[in-house]
């Protein structure tokens, strides 16, 4: 048995064995429970992209977002970043099961003006980190929401053409294609 259920950690070895491979090199499609539909490449161990099919902030895309991934537990892993919007992400992902868990941290500025991170977020970083510069920051609008994996798929690793293209220039029902 070498399941990282059974490994046992301690004060001095906190840290599972981390196998990723359940992870990385995959796109992934998901709703969560207020609807929001959302699409994220695993490209590589420390790097994802992604789309927003629908919700708040539904047409945002971005690439190579670098992010914290690690193994929880067999069928667990946790990817968690902060964009330049400022916008923090943390999401549990436990694909055998088809089960997620996020919780955005949102600025103040987001909320009140979602529509301005609406773009290819890559064309336009330093205007997205003069908004997060300006504000407001506060009160964080914090959203937690369990979602369904609705399309969980092995693409390949640092495969450029996964994500590339807008979200709305998608055929209609693309991210709708299940497994
Ligand atoms: C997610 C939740 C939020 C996600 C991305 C975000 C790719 C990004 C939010 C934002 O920057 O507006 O599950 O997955």
């Amino acid at each position: 048995m070498t399941s990282s259920a059974t490994h046992e950690t301690t004060v001095h070895h906190p840290v599972p064995p981390q196998d990723l491979s359940g992870i990385v090199g995959h796109r992934f499609i998901y709703t969560y429970a207020n609807g929001w539909q959302y699409e994220m490449y695993v490209k590589n161990a420390t790097t994802i992209d992604y789309r927003i099919h629908s919700g708040m902030v539904g047409g945002r895309w971005v690439k190579d977002q670098k992010v914290d991934l690690v193994q929880l537990d067999d069928d667990s892993y946790k990817v968690s970043w902060n964009e330049p919007t400022g916008t923090s992400v943390s999401v549990n992902v436990m694909p055998a099961k088809r089960r997620l868990h996020g919780v955005i941290f949102f600025p103040r500025w987001v909320e009140e003006h979602g529509e301005r991170t609406v773009c290819y977020q890559n064309d336009h970083l330093d205007q997205m980190r003069k908004y997060r510069d300006e504000g407001p920051t506060y009160p964080i609008y914090v959203v937690p929401e369990f979602a369904k994996i609705t399309l969980f798929e092995f693409v390949g690793t640092d495969d450029d053409t996964v994500v590339s293209t807008a979200p709305e220039a998608l055929p209609a029902g693309w991210s709708d294609r299940g497994n």
